[in-house]
């Protein structure tokens, strides 16, 4: 018996004449089989298909700017802190032993992926980073807005987050970094949040976009960026309505920030990004990414991704059913309670907001039982309730209890039980962190087919990112993946077909034959 290996070089050269690593970028020459099924006389009939595509991955990495907006809140503090941690390469007493900083939690950072068998026909495996050039968290500048004026440190000791020895020895290298003025729109987010709002950009919305764009291109110019990135991590805002005439268009979005009328601090945001050529993530649930939005983004080639990032409750929820379902199990009842008592649990206390996250929360099991009509007949659903309650003495560390109700055979029952507590933004921040590397990463890939030759970027619509959010956005037309493996799946194979490697099958063949 032998242990699968993990190598101590993470680097890796794919030794085949369809890939070519050269000066500035791999390129790779890629089989894409899939198939195509047709209804055809009352039979489903399938059709093995193949595309060949080439791959081209810029080999550079920038030099990489973040900028979060809600900077001073708990994540946007904690992923500021962590990254800083790490760069410094800190470790704290704690009352179970010395802690040092890593990246768990992150998919790219904490992640592996498998080469494949070694001549002994064991799995070799490197770091999900390994795969192709990526910026290194440590290299990030950050950068941000927040409607509340406190510098970093003490927005990272207001958060009750981090142990206090790794928070004294932040202190120094955060209390310079302070968030820059922003939107505040108060009907959007809870009015217990007014208190805060001491850091804001006045004037008219037209005014307000041009002095966030102004911030954008400061502090590209000021860090010396290559790039920048623009992620919402502020508070959930309530849903904006889509009026045609008001945000259905690009054209009319930008008439009406024109014109002063209606429009979230969150779309307001995505709008300025996506106008100075920056990606642009909601992190929350709202629908800031209004159809105007997103043709905006289309026509102007910038990424945007999201919605809420899928941390805790959900992501296992998008596992848990995932199994049920896929195990022939017909779960009738799911329940997820959950307590929190950090500011977004404050904000979310409030009804509208608390609507957000609902509607972002219940989405995530429909294509599940949507893909299996033995068990489900068409419209027929599992009953879903999603709590979500304020206890201001638990902080950071949430709890969610969960109950999943399924049908056995036979007029059986199963009902499972979760109980879940940890801190919600140490889940929160290393998604943050592989939202920004991937969708980075995805600005270098370039992409042709035989039939057609023109390169052509991902859709502008990144719904690559589906595994980091409860509600992925997707193109127009394409399924929405929520089971957790499928969409970390995705991920891996399309960067593992940028260096020419076939989609991970799991057969194991070589294992299967005498
Ligand atoms: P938080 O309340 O600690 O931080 C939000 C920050 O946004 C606050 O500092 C607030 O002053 C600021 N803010 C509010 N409106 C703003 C505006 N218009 N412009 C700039 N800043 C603004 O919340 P936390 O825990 O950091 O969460 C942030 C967001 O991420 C929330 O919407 C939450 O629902 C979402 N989220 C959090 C997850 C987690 O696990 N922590 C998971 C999924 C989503
Ligand atoms: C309470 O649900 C607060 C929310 O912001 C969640 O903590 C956050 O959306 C994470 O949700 P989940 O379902 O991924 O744990």
């Amino acid at each position: 018996f032998q242990l699968s290996a993990m190598e101590a070089t993470a680097e890796f050269v794919v030794e085949s004449p369809d890939v070519v690593y050269g000066p500035d970028a791999i390129e790779a020459q890629y089989e894409y089989r899939t198939t195509c099924v047709s209804r055809e006389g009352g039979v489903l009939k399938v059709y093995p298909t193949s595309t060949r595509f080439t791959f081209r991955t810029v080999r550079q990495v920038p030099r990489l700017g973040v900028m979060l907006v809600g900077w001073g809140g708990n994540n946007g503090s904690t992923l500021t802190a962590a990254v800083l941690a790490n760069r410094l390469r800190l470790s704290w007493p704690t009352r179970t032993g010395r802690k040092e900083a890593n990246y768990y939690g992150s998919l790219t950072q904490a992640g592996t992926v498998s080469l494949g068998l070694d001549a002994e026909g064991q799995e070799v495996f490197v770091p999900f980073s390994a795969l192709l050039p990526m910026v290194a968290p440590d290299d990030l500048v950050f950068d941000g807005w927040d409607i509340s004026s406190v510098n970093l440190a003490e927005a990272m000791r207001r958060a009750q987050v981090l142990d206090w020895g790794l928070q004294e020895q932040l202190w120094p290298h955060m209390e310079s970094l302070r968030p820059r003025p922003s939107v505040y729109i108060p009907e959007f987010i809870a009015a217990n949040q007014s208190a805060r709002a001491d850091n804001l950009i006045l004037g008219t919305r037209a005014q307000q976009l041009e002095q966030i764009r102004r911030d954008i291109r400061d502090f590209r110019s000021s860090a010396g960026l290559d790039k920048v990135i623009v992620l919402w991590t502020a508070n959930t805002e309530r849903f904006c309505e889509v009026v045609p005439g008001l945000n259905d268009t690009a054209e009319n979005l930008l008439r009406t920030i024109q014109l002063g009328l209606e429009v979230s601090p969150s779309t307001l945001f995505a709008v300025a990004s996506i106008l100075e050529g920056c990606a642009f993530l909601n992190g929350s649930p709202q629908n800031t990414l209004v159809p105007g939005a997103l043709e905006l983004a289309r026509q102007r080639r910038v990424f945007v991704g999201g919605d809420d990032f899928k941390s805790g409750q959900t992501k296992v929820k998008s596992v848990l059913v995932d199994f049920l379902i896929g195990s022939g199990l017909k779960t009738m009842s799911i329940v997820s309670y959950n307590h929190l008592g950090n500011n977004d649990g404050q904000n979310l206390s409030a009804p509208p907001q608390f609507r957000s996250k609902e509607v972002s929360k219940s989405s995530v099991v429909d294509d599940m039982v949507q893909s299996n009509p033995v068990l489900y007949a068409p419209g027929e659903e599992p009953d879903h309730c999603v709590v979500i309650k304020y206890v201001p003495y638990v902080g950071d560390s949430k709890r969610a209890l969960d109950e999943y109700t399924s049908e056995l055979m036979l007029g059986g029952t199963n009902t499972l039980v979760l109980h879940n507590t940890c801190e919600d933004s140490l889940l929160a921040a290393p998604i943050m962190l592989d939202l920004v590397l991937l969708t980075e990463l995805c600005q270098r890939v370039s992409f042709c087919t035989d039939a057609d030759p023109e390169p052509q970027s991902f859709h502008s619509v990144l719904s690559l990112l589906s595994f980091l959010f409860k509600a992925p956005l997707v193109p127009p037309g394409s399924p929405v993946v929520n089971a957790l493996f499928r969409q970390r799946s995705c991920i891996e194979n399309i960067l593992r077909a940028c260096v020419g490697l076939p989609p991970q099958n799991h057969m194991l063949l070589e294992h299967k034959m005498e």
